[in-house]
């Protein structure tokens, strides 16, 4: 079954290249900001028209080598770019912004972290090149209003040419208005929602892929991998959550799978009110669209109500910290993610080490792609400075951003397109092995999906 989802997944990859060669450029963007998505995009539709016959080459769905570092790398780019600064530039600020409070502080802390390692290596390699950085850190709390107000005191801050951040979709989508409007660019480690790059904002960009691919890859993993025939859906509410919901519901309700219920919660600690009918529908999964904290607390409930449905969710479960708080109730859970643990980027390994000498913690999920991001911030402004003949300005780093040629990554190779994504896009389907070390959480499939 596993080789029939990556085959029909291969031919939406196929079709959508072929699409791309010989169809002008994707849409612009249909919804606000704040509302979440309510369509899925087309390549993500190309597996229901797929053959159905595995073929004995289809492409394995064991873990697979990020790109060779040998030449392409950000740090190859940036090494060749440097050595055309003239003069000497002196101290430039990138900010991040993620929760360094509050329930999703572990993944927060992970983003701000990274940036920070990438941040320090870089000024390793640029010592002798008279331009250094600097990280400053806002904690946004995982709060849309925090966002703004951070984002606000970035933009007036002159020195700060580039944004590593954020982790919620609704927190970055509420302080890109305010980057837009002082021409700054935003490089997102984690958020998902299309409407980062699909809003207009023109400052954003992500080392990520979206959610909707990720809540079709989920609803196709679901209904063919594991079998079920019903689902209830429970969503947080929140842009991310409720948007990544939507296009699981979306295809579910395309491809046969009965959808029992669909609900939004802000609750965190007493889940009784939504499990009580859950219960009562008895599904054979149930789907959360949100964040492991809140995920967490539900799930090992659910099970304490004798709830049997298998769990499922994105991205937002990708952390430890699931595991810490449900317990055996997510031993053997699947979720689909677009980061994944570090252990799956085998040219991230240094950085896991670093990560745990620094930090004296495991680098959680997004940590290696804010590291990421946060050397996408640096090439900017290094090939912005070296085209400026001096401290470029942030329209100058905006427009080096955009044009930056493919750059290797420790998790990969990226190159954005018109839109701020990358052009193709890692999503991995992934088990919970040991809910004591994530880092051990096993590969289902990893699927390589260009941009809607
Ligand atoms: N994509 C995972 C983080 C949640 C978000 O995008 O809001």
């Amino acid at each position: 079954m596993m080789r029939r989802l990556s085959l029909l997944l291969l031919v939406a990859l196929l079709g959508a290249l072929l699409a791309a060669c010989g169809q002008p450029a994707a849409q612009q963007p249909t919804a606000a900001p704040t509302e979440p998505p309510t369509t899925a995009p087309a390549p993500t539709e190309a597996p229901t028209a797929a053959p159905t016959e595995a073929p004995t080459a289809a492409p394995t769905a064991a873990p697979t080598a990020a790109p060779e570092a040998a030449s392409g790398t950000i740090v190859d780019y940036v090494t060749e770019w440097a050595a055309s600064l003239s003069g000497e530039i002196g101290t430039i600020k990138i900010a991040s912004q993620s929760p360094l409070s509050g329930g999703q502080a572990a993944l927060g802390t992970g983003i701000r972290n990274g940036a920070e390692l990438g941040i320090t290596q870089a000024n390793d390699l640029l010592k002798d090149a008279g331009i250094q950085f600097e990280l400053e850190p806002f904690d946004d709390q995982a709060k849309p209003e925090v966002g703004t107000a951070n984002a606000k005191n970035i933009v007036s801050d002159p020195d700060i040419l580039c944004v590593v951040g954020h982790l919620n979709s609704g927190v970055a989508l509420a302080s890109l208005p305010d980057y837009k409007s002082a021409s700054l660019p935003m490089v997102s480690p984690a958020n998902t929602n299309p409407n980062i790059t699909e809003g207009g904002y023109e400052v954003a960009f992500r080392v990520v892929g979206r959610d909707d691919v990720q809540g079709t890859v989920g609803e196709q993993f679901a209904r063919e991998e594991l079998g079920v025939k019903s689902v209830y859906i429970i969503h947080d509410t929140t842009a991310y959550g409720q948007g990544v919901a939507e296009f699981f519901r979306q295809a579910a309700e395309k491809n046969g799978l009965e959808v029992l219920g669909f609900e939004g919660t802000e609750e965190k600690s007493d889940f009784s009110a939504i499990l009580t009918p859950i219960l009562a529908a008895n599904p054979d999964l149930i789907y959360f669209g949100g964040i492991y904290d809140q995920a967490g607390p539900l799930f090992r409930q659910a099970r304490d109500r004798g709830i049997e449905a298998l769990f499922l969710g994105p991205d937002g479960l990708d952390a430890a910290d699931l595991a810490k708080l449900a317990g055996d109730a997510v031993q053997d859970m699947h979720y689909t993610s677009v980061a994944a643990p570090v252990s799956q980027f085998p040219n991230a390994a240094k950085f896991a080490e670093d990560y745990k000498a620094t930090f004296n913690a495991d680098a959680p999920p997004f940590s290696a792609q804010a590291y990421d991001a946060s050397h996408f911030c640096v090439a900017a402004i290094v090939k912005a400075a070296a085209d400026a003949g001096g401290k470029p300005t942030r329209a100058q780093v905006l427009e080096a951003m955009k044009n930056l040629p493919e750059l290797v990554g420790i998790t990969g190779a990226y190159k954005f397109n018109e839109k701020g994504d990358p052009e193709v896009a890692t999503y991995f389907v992934l088990q919970v092995t040991d809910i004591n070390d994530w880092n051990k959480n096993s590969l289902v499939s990893r699927l390589e999906i260009p941009a809607p």
